[in-house]
């Protein structure tokens, strides 16, 4: 990448950039909701449409000189509506939060009951949690994962959503590493008089690959961030049935955004067209075949995954009983080189500041070219680094090893 003018006019942020570019090809990022875009993507978000204003839509703009936005747009809603086979996208959302809360304020009112997934069995923020605007605005009420098996139960989401009458159901997750049953969703939804919401942030890209069920037959919404499996810009984005078309878009203009980031827009039109490739098919199998060999070989080393194991490009390792927090095995694997986040797992008896958790995601290791074989150095330097996380000499060794792996896998 060419910073010489941001060197010359900020030495701060250029520095901080270098960094930051040291920092992700340097150590081994296993964050499951991070991913590395692809330079095509980087040169589309770094354009001139940065300086663009382009309020409103496609050929109903509020600016003059929109000519070339409306091309950038329109691909990207056009692209969208093919990968994922929706009747109708906006893809102004500027983050997945935003998404959610343009759904929301064109379906509901104040003091509605939404049912989602509880934030500690692995749910969003925004699915209701009383900290966020969602559990402000809304009365929700929570489903969660049965505590010996690790699923989502959904005759227990059927009894509450009977008992409740929500307005909405949500149906999504940031850390269940399972198959969601989209369409049960949608039949428990259609029996209580419902909306669906399906939330794909997280497992968007193995939608569009084929590779996870998609909600979109089943749901009257789908909305998704597009920076995670699907690897694009930061962003979000919103899919509809047609007759919420309109609902949706005022919402999201004049609603509740004003101008959209066109350059965020041209990033996503771009990680759309990559993402139609048979290339980013085989990609988004091997995320797959990449974390069921991590959680594997983990269990085989006697670590309990929650659920017992991975369909899709995350697992959730239950630290209960090993005698390391998740604070503690985040700090001691960040040191070694490996980055995860400390994560509650269901039923957690810690706080989330600590947690009894880790989450472990394979998206970025796999846009590096790792395969199941260095997924294998990756447990072994996991789980040594579990068991002498306190031993200084024995994390420098694995920091080596760190770098030695990632030298081999050059990310830009
Ligand atoms: N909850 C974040 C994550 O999955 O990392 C995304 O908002």
């Amino acid at each position: 990448m060419n910073l010489q003018n941001l060197k010359r006019v900020d030495p701060e942020i250029y520095d901080a950039i270098i960094n930051e570019m040291e920092r992700e090809q340097d150590k081994i990022v296993l964050i499951a909701s991070e991913n590395y875009t692809s330079e095509a993507v980087f040169e589309a978000q770094g354009s001139v449409f940065t300086n663009k204003y382009a309020e409103g839509y496609p050929e109903r703009r509020f600016y003059g000189g929109c000519e070339y936005a409306d091309v950038v747009e329109s691909l990207a809603i056009n692209r969208a509506r093919e990968l994922f086979g929706a009747e109708h996208v906006n893809v102004q959302p500027h983050s997945g939060t935003q998404a959610n809360m343009a759904v929301y304020f064109a379906m509901l009112k104040a003091g509605d009951t939404i049912l989602g997934m509880n934030l500690s069995h692995g749910g969003h923020l925004s699915h209701g949690a009383s900290v966020n605007f969602s559990g402000m605005f809304y009365k929700s009420v929570f489903y969660g994962v049965d505590r010996e098996t690790g699923l989502i139960d959904l005759d227990e989401v059927e009894r509450i959503a009977v008992q409740h009458r929500p307005r909405m159901i949500l149906v999504g997750a940031s850390a269940y590493s399972r198959t969601i049953d989209f369409k049960r969703f949608g039949d428990i939804a259609r029996k209580v008089n419902a909306y669906l919401l399906a939330d794909i942030a997280h497992i968007a890209g193995l939608v569009a690959a084929g590779l996870h069920p998609s909600p979109v037959p089943y749901a009257d919404f789908v909305t998704t961030t597009t920076h995670k499996t699907l690897r694009g810009p930061r962003g979000g984005l919103i899919m509809c049935r047609a007759e919420y078309a309109k609902a949706i878009d005022k919402m999201v203009f004049p609603g509740i955004q004003g101008g959209p980031l066109v350059h965020v827009i041209a990033a996503k039109a771009v990680a759309l067209k990559e993402a139609q490739s048979d290339e980013f098919k085989r990609y988004q199998g091997q995320v797959i075949a990449n974390a069921k060999c991590l959680a594997n070989e983990m269990i085989k080393r006697g670590y309990r995954i929650v659920s017992g194991g991975t369909d899709n490009h995350l697992m959730l390792l239950d630290l209960t009983d090993t005698g390391i927090t998740g604070k503690e095995a985040e700090i001691a694997l960040d040191n070694a080189g490996i980055t995860v986040n400390k994560n509650t797992v269901p039923y957690d008896h810690r706080p989330p500041t600590i947690t009894s958790g880790i989450r472990i995601g394979t998206p970025i290791v796999t846009s590096r070219g790792m395969k199941e074989s260095e997924m294998l150095e990756v447990a072994d330097m996991i789980d040594g680094v579990l068991k002498n996380a306190k031993d200084d000499p024995f994390i420098a060794s694995v920091r080596q090893r760190v770098r030695a792996l990632c030298k081999r896998f050059p990310i830009y």
